[in-house]
């Protein structure tokens, strides 16, 4: 059985969802962030960064929260959390995962207004990095379009967190209504009241 390492009010939020839409029996680790217990070095042993989430898999131990989510929509593909390997819907699929770390750092631009060369930065130029996901989300009702994928759960997960539940971005009205029907589905019920206990 997997076993999450997660906290509360943290990133892991999107791992413990997708576990949640994976519907597979997993184990949960409460990360003590009130202790720091994630620079213990026994939690350093599986992340090295000391932060939430990881996972464990038999031996085998991962971080990143997107990744996370890929490994998990691989190794249950019955959920169909993923398109398949070789299926060129992979594309989008693979895309939208990987522009997660471009919003993660427009978001922290943006809040702490920073200045960089957009040139030199890799997501760019923050407000078009918005613009982008605007209109990727826009018309719905997910961001591969009908189906469903792990790509939702990062992507939503990190607009949640930063502009819903952190506020340090404003949100946009195509933002509201993705974050809208992310947050209808049963998983992400099921992982919030995990979350609040
Ligand atoms: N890039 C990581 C970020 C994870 C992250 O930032 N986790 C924060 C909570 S939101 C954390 O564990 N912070 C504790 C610390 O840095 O001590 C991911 O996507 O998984």
């Amino acid at each position: 059985m997997m076993k999450l390492y997660w906290a509360p009010r943290t990133r892991s939020f999107s791992a413990l969802w997708m576990m949640e839409e994976a519907g597979q029996p997993y184990e949960r680790a409460l990360v003590d962030m009130s202790v720091n217990a994630q620079k213990s070095p026994d939690y350093l042993a599986i992340n090295p960064m000391g932060k939430v989430p990881a996972l464990k898999d038999g031996n085998a131990t991962m971080a990143e929260a997107a990744a996370i989510c890929a490994y998990v929509a691989d190794r249950y593909p019955e959920a169909k959390l993923a398109p398949p390997i070789g299926d060129p819907r992979r594309t989008k699929f693979l895309y939208w995962l990987f522009f997660a770390a471009n919003i993660e750092a427009a978001i922290m631009q943006l809040y702490t207004k920073m200045q960089v060369p957009s040139m030199m930065a890799g997501w760019g130029e923050a407000t078009q990095v918005f613009d982008v996901l605007d209109a990727a989300v826009e018309k719905g009702p997910w961001i591969l379009g009908e189906e469903f994928s792990a790509a939702d759960v990062v992507i939503c997960s990190g607009l949640n967190f930063a502009i819903k539940i952190f506020k340090m971005v404003p949100t946009r009205p195509s933002f509201d209504r993705y974050i809208e029907r992310c947050s209808a589905r049963p998983a992400f019920q099921r992982a919030a009241a995990i979350a609040a206990g």
